[in-house]
């Protein structure tokens, strides 16, 4: 008999509330570094900057790895899963400035408002390990390793070329430029020459290549680290510089990666900014038409190299009065200035050789000059032919294939040399927000560390803190926090003005967090090695050439410090999809297709849209996923089912096992438990729609509990709520993963008729929820049904699931 019972309704905002709470109280999330019994897993995802609020991507960014870290923790291991504030740099600093706040109150009424929505995800940080770049206490340790950086010669000032965004006001490293623009305003970044700090990450750039090779990322990760520092093998040549004045020759040398075409450089070309061309300005007897090199030196200054390498018409100037050898043919030939030679690439100048290299090929054609074709194999009337073959018109290499020759050219008339497209790494900022760099300008002693026991220098409260634009940040106007005396000599001394880029305060942060309060080193090497190196690392795209390379050369510099044991910092790594607005566009307020996660929340609860979240798409790999609010209320309805099929009235005298839905449990065990680790929540959801459709003919409690607790790390609420309400006393978060039985799920097999046009042939044994595919296959391999088959055609197969498998042959 059925009684109209009153049922408990689902009230997600009450149960959210009320087990974030006590979760908290219990200190449930609380990691301990080592756990008897327990191995330990680092699971890192990126920490936010504090721009105000939490938009859905940062949902999807906390809450899916937040799945993954509560099933490893019921799987027995010991996890660290931390969260901190990326906080100091030009985002909050700029936002500040909009709104005529102080960057610091600004950024701290944002880390407390977010910190607020990331428990409202219902996420398993452990707070008490939370790390924020603007504590004294942590920069300090920043400050540190810089200094240990710049005794031993990695940190390094210099004049050096540079990004200016004139609206931000400050210098860009080459990765925050973006097409020739700054990549937080978007304005039209300038070149400049500035007195910058620099980090050696050159130095490691063979290294930053080789060991991508033992990391378990994705291929396309290393392909874009590899690409970014831009390995090029080649070969330095001399050519003999001669004028038309009574001069002393000179040489200048040229880097190139196809010194076997050398015969077929018909002209030199330089950058404008190459010293050579400095030197001739100054002794202008040696050019004839050096105002025009000068107006031409001076039009490239506004170019950003992105600008010039752009595939447009060429332009450059030839410099009048003055020939190089080409040390193969021992012709003259002209040399030119052009902006699409870049400076600070190989040795700043280029043999040309237009026959078989497109930029060149372009602007002989435009100048009139010479094209000599040196490699057989293509036709060099239209455009430049840049594949392989063997040497022509090379005097004894003729017949020689490319790759030989260019071992035996480079031998004869050059050096072999490597060149990267990577840079050093700039890290001053003109800029207020950010950490003072820990140095003090001796007029005796030059740039002097600050002494570990006058860490941290602590960014002083100014009022005064917008940017300039003079080339200084506005900590240089405050005097009092500025005149010290040196550390060394005790003269009178200033602080070094400049702060750090926000990469720097980053490339660290989840060493600190294996110990976070530790005053006496930056972290205990022994807790390091509990947690280091981060098993998954879980990221954004947008941080390939950034974050994710500045950090493991920081890495690979304390390596070599002694002062952390692993070479690289992270073992997995993977890059997140985007979630884009409902109307497959990028989220952005113009297109008014920004979905605030805080409204969905508050109307459908916090486990739906995590639920949601892990159910759009395969976590690992970088999509693009559109929000779909159908696809919202669908989760939200699975939801409402698991609470009605929990309520008393429906599981009550249900003691006994359904023994139907013994196999499907087990078979969703194992996929739940298999996705999961493959990061594929969303075939694991799939998997307990698929159950739960079943379980509402008929499930025992038993079976119920085990389906909680694989539902436990997706909707860690609800299962919560419902387990106490099912009489357990303590959390279900704390409970062991259900097991499958393999053997329950190999019993769940179905016996299929396999007819052929109609006719029962044989019978095949596949797993009852085999795909057709899957049961055509074994039909095939039927000894009887094939009989059926031979020298027939298969024209269609009509499937019955679970029962009769009709093959149509003609
Ligand atoms: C002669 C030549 C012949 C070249 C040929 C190419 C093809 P990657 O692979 O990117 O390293 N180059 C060298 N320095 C340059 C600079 N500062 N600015 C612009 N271009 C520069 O490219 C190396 C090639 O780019 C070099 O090889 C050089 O042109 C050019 F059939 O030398 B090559
Ligand atoms: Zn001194």
């Amino acid at each position: 008999m059925c009684y109209a019972s009153p049922m408990k309704r689902y009230d997600h905002r009450g149960i959210e509330k009320k087990w974030q709470k006590e979760w908290a109280k219990r200190g449930l999330y609380k990691t301990r570094n080592t756990v008897k019994g327990r191995r330990n897993f680092y699971l890192l995802t990126e920490f936010p900057y504090p721009s105000g609020n939490l938009h859905v991507g940062h949902w999807y960014a906390f809450t899916a790895p937040d799945i993954l870290a509560r099933a490893l923790r019921m799987q027995g291991r010991n996890v660290l899963y931390p969260m901190g504030f990326d906080a100091f740099g030009l985002p909050a600093e700029n936002a500040a400035i909009k709104r005529g706040l102080n960057p610091k109150k600004w950024t701290k009424q944002n880390i407390a408002y977010m910190k607020k929505q990331m428990v409202s995800m219902g996420t398993s940080f452990d707070w008490s390990r939370e790390v924020q770049t603007i504590d004294p206490r942590y920069y300090k340790w920043t400050q540190w390793m810089f200094t240990q950086f710049l005794k031993n010669g990695l940190a390094y000032r210099k004049e050096t070329p540079v990004n200016w965004c004139p609206k931000d006001k400050t210098v860009l490293a080459n990765e925050q430029v973006i097409n020739g623009r700054c990549e937080r305003c978007d304005s039209e970044v300038e070149q400049r020459t500035m007195l910058q700090w620099n980090l050696r990450i050159t130095d490691y750039a063979d290294r930053l290549i080789e060991d991508l090779d033992d990391l378990e990322w994705p291929q396309q990760i290393k392909d874009s680290q590899k690409n970014w520092i831009g390995r090029s093998e080649g070969a330095e040549i001399g050519f003999a510089i001669h004028f038309d004045k009574p001069t002393k020759p000179t040489q200048i040398a040229v880097f190139t990666t196809r010194p076997d075409t050398l015969f077929g450089a018909t002209y030199l070309v330089l950058a404008p900014e190459h010293p050579f061309i400095t030197l001739a300005l100054t002794h202008d007897e040696l050019l004839q038409n050096d105002v025009e090199v000068r107006e031409y030196v001076e039009a490239t200054k506004r170019k950003s190299d992105l600008m010039r390498q752009e595939n447009k018409e060429k332009t450059g100037v030839k410099l009048e009065g003055v020939w190089a050898v080409n040390p193969a043919t021992q012709e003259k030939i002209p040399v030119y200035i052009a902006d699409y030679v870049l400076a600070h690439y190989g040795t700043g100048a280029i043999m040309a050789v237009p026959a078989h290299d497109e930029r060149d090929f372009d602007f002989a054609k435009k100048f009139g000059l010479p094209i000599r074709q040196v490699i057989a194999g293509g036709d060099v009337s239209q455009r430049a032919y840049t594949g392989d073959g063997t040497l022509i018109h090379s005097g004894e290499y003729d017949g020689i294939p490319v790759a030989e020759a260019k071992q035996k050219i480079t031998a004869a008339f050059g050096l072999r040399k490597t060149t990267y497209k990577l840079r050093d790494w700039i890290v001053s900022r003109q800029r207020y927000w950010g950490v003072p760099i820990p140095v003090i300008h001796c007029p005796r002693c030059g740039a002097v560390p600050v002494p570990e026991k006058d860490l941290p220098v602590k960014l002083p409260e100014i009022k005064d803190y917008l940017p300039t634009g003079d080339g200084k940040s506005p900590l240089a106007k405050a005097d009092k926090w500025k005149n010290v005396h040196c550390p060394q000599c005790k003269s009178a001394a200033e602080r070094e003005t400049d702060t750090l880029d926000t990469f720097v305060d980053s490339s660290w942060y989840f060493l600190r967090y294996t110990d976070p309060h530790n005053k006496k080193r930056f972290a205990d090497a022994k807790k390091m090695r509990s947690w280091m190196p981060v098993d998954l690392y879980s990221g954004g795209a947008e941080h390939t050439t950034m974050h994710l390379l500045y950090s493991r050369f920081w890495h690979k510099a304390l390596y070599d410090l002694g002062l952390v044991k692993d070479k690289e910092p992270y073992t997995r790594r993977m890059n997140r999809g985007l979630i884009m607005g409902p109307d497959g566009q990028k989220m952005s307020k113009s297109r008014g297709n920004v979905i605030d996660p805080d409204a969905i929340v508050k109307k459908l609860g916090a486990d739906t849209v995590r639920l949601y979240l892990a159910f759009i798409g395969p976590y690992h790999e970088t999509g693009s996923y559109p929000w779909n609010p159908d696809g919202v209320a669908g989760v939200r309805r699975f939801l409402e089912r698991v609470w009605k099929l929990a309520q008393p009235e429906r599981t009550a005298g249900m003691a006994k096992k359904y023994e139907d839905l013994e196999s499907s449990l087990h078979r969703t065990i194992k996929k739940v438990t298999d996705d999961i680790a493959a990061l594929k929540f969303n075939t694991a959801i799939a998997a307990m729609m698929t159950f739960l459709n079943e379980a509402e003919k008929g499930i025992s409690h038993a079976q119920f509990d085990t389906f909680l607790k694989l539902l436990a790390p997706f909707a860690p609420h609800m299962a919560e709520e419902l387990w106490r309400m099912r009489a357990h006393k303590t959390s279900i978060h704390l409970e062991k993963w259900p097991k499958y039985n393999p053997k329950r799920i190999a019993s769940s097999v179905a016996t299929i008729a396999i007819q052929v046009n109609g006719k029962v042939r044989g019978t095949v044994s596949v797993s009852a929820d085999a795909h057709e595919s899957q049961v055509v296959a074994a039909a095939q391999a039927d000894e009887s049904v094939r009989r059926h088959l031979e020298g027939k055609i298969i024209r269609r197969t009509i499937y019955v699931p679970g029962k009769v498998l009709n093959i149509v042959v003609s």
